[in-house]
């Protein structure tokens, strides 16, 4: 349990309707106390409040009135942290918000420190730390695909498989190690074929897992999609189209797009970052050039290349340079300008996903994102796993158990001796339980949870 009494700004600073303050800790309540008035008739402190109760009353400083809030009191343990909190809505704005704090501070509360409130759900056990990371990914995610994968994470269905895991490969570590203890009794054949289920079990559900991988790294970074293509060809007009608003700048001059442009879509469930970028041909003045040496930078870092060709012209051997340029990457082609008559066929020699579009009617646009999606989207997220998607720190620890249990298996299923494995499968269940934070470090838990905002 923690000694010391936090409390932040839970709401994002600027102006609203309302922001809401959180203090959590042991002296939530005496906090609350030297600050806040009651009003009413029925008036009460919040250290003599019931649990769970909603207050109306006025933040004071230094004799004076700060803010007309509501307060309301929760004491441990059904509350987020765990410890007892008070949550104070005050008037919305960045001034109001910081007073009251100010007020909260003096009555002897801590700043809190970003993602402290979190951290502490996780250290009082509310929450495994896949949980704790899956407050974040609700708070970022922006899309209702990435949404309702955090939602899932959040209510412990990640942590339920990995406990499972977790149970599985202890079973066998302890029969293992019962075996290396007293060597003379052999495993019997029946209880091998047991341990073996169960590793393969084991195996079975970490491959599972590791196949989601991909995907809940889209949902959580998205994915980086650059157009490109040669000057005119109609660019940013697609760029406005996939947004469904105005966003760059479309003209008949060629060259109208110098720098590059940067803004993220819901492209059916995925979140995709869209770079518009400067007509790539020589450029004519010294700002065309940068614009030009700017669209390279960002082609290098594109995950996907969206290709316009200008439909209206005959093809320009600029867009044959560039099919080649090109053809390693994953890519759309696309032919704009679809209302004029076709002046030109795709090479024969060009695979991968073609798309017609028209800017001006909106043609094809629909074809255009099911390309998209279909092109970074491999489905693997099955029926069985809901939607179940690990991340990155997941996958690495992942990976290290599957390799335990592979040796494991290997040596059990050859008769070998099993010290080694042992080790191996320790080291496995280890890895496991780093992913719902059963063996942590400090520096890991630093790393996680800096990533959050401060009052989560
Ligand atoms: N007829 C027709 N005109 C289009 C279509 N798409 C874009 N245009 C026109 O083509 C011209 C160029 O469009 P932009 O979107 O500015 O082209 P861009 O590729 O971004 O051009 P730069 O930024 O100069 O490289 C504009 O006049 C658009 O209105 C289309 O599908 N059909
Ligand atoms: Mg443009």
């Amino acid at each position: 349990m923690f000694e010391d009494t936090i409390a932040a700004i839970a709401t994002p600073l600027g102006a609203g309707g309302l922001a809401v303050l959180r203090v959590s800790g042991p002296r939530a309540c005496a906090v609350a106390d030297r600050c806040f008035v009651p009003a009413g008739r029925h008036a009460l402190l919040p250290s003599a409040a019931p649990t769970h109760t909603l207050h109306y009353g006025h933040i004071v400083a230094a004799g004076r009135r700060v803010d007309e809030v509501m307060l309301a009191v929760m004491r441990a343990p059904r509350t987020f942290t765990r410890e007892d909190v008070v949550e104070i809505s005050c008037h919305g704005g960045v001034l109001p918000a910081r007073l009251v704090l100010d007020a909260l501070l003096a009555a002897g509360a801590r700043a809190a420190e970003p993602g402290e409130f979190t951290r502490r759900a996780f250290v009082n056990g509310r929450i495994d730390l896949t949980q704790a990371e899956a407050v974040a990914d609700v708070i970022h995610s922006r899309t209702e695909l990435a949404l309702a994968a955090a939602n899932e994470q959040l209510a412990g269905h990640l942590s339920r498989r990995i406990e499972q895991l977790r149970a599985d490969l202890l079973h066998v570590l302890a029969h293992v190690e019962a075996h290396i203890d007293f060597p003379d009794e052999d495993i019997s054949p029946a209880t091998r074929t047991v341990l073996l289920d169960r590793l393969d079990r084991g195996l079975a559900l970490t491959d599972e897992l590791l196949r989601t991988a991909p995907e809940g790294q889209l949902l959580r970074r998205g994915v980086r999609a650059a157009i490109i293509g040669r000057p005119n060809s109609g660019k940013s007009s697609l760029l406005n189209q996939l947004l469904g608003h105005n966003r760059a700048i479309v003209s008949p001059v060629a060259g109208t797009t110098r720098d590059t442009i940067e803004e993220t879509a819901n492209i059916r469930g995925v979140p995709v970052v869209f770079i518009d970028t400067a007509g790539l041909r020589a450029a004519g003045d010294e700002i065309e050039a940068e614009g030009i040496r700017r669209s390279r930078a960002a082609l290098q870092q594109a995950e996907l290349v969206l290709h316009v060709c200008d439909g209206g012209e005959p093809l320009h051997p600029g867009d044959t340079a560039l099919f080649a340029e090109f053809a390693h990457k994953r890519r759309v082609l696309v032919r704009n300008k679809a209302d004029q008559p076709a002046r030109w066929d795709w090479p024969a020699e060009l695979t991968g996903p073609r798309v017609a579009t028209c800017c001006v009617t909106g043609a094809g646009i629909a074809e255009l994102k099911d390309a998209i999606k279909a092109l970074v989207w491999r489905g693997e997220v099955g029926a069985g796993m809901d939607q179940v998607m690990i991340n990155a720190r997941h996958q690495d620890a992942l990976l290290r158990a599957r390799a335990g249990i592979e040796r494991t298996a290997a040596a059990l299923r050859a008769g070998l001796p099993l010290e080694l494995p042992a080790l191996d499968l320790r080291l496995a269940v280890g890895a496991v339980g780093e992913i719902v934070g059963r063996t942590s470090t400090e520096d890991l838990l630093d790393a996680i949870f800096s990533q959050f905002c401060i009052g989560k």
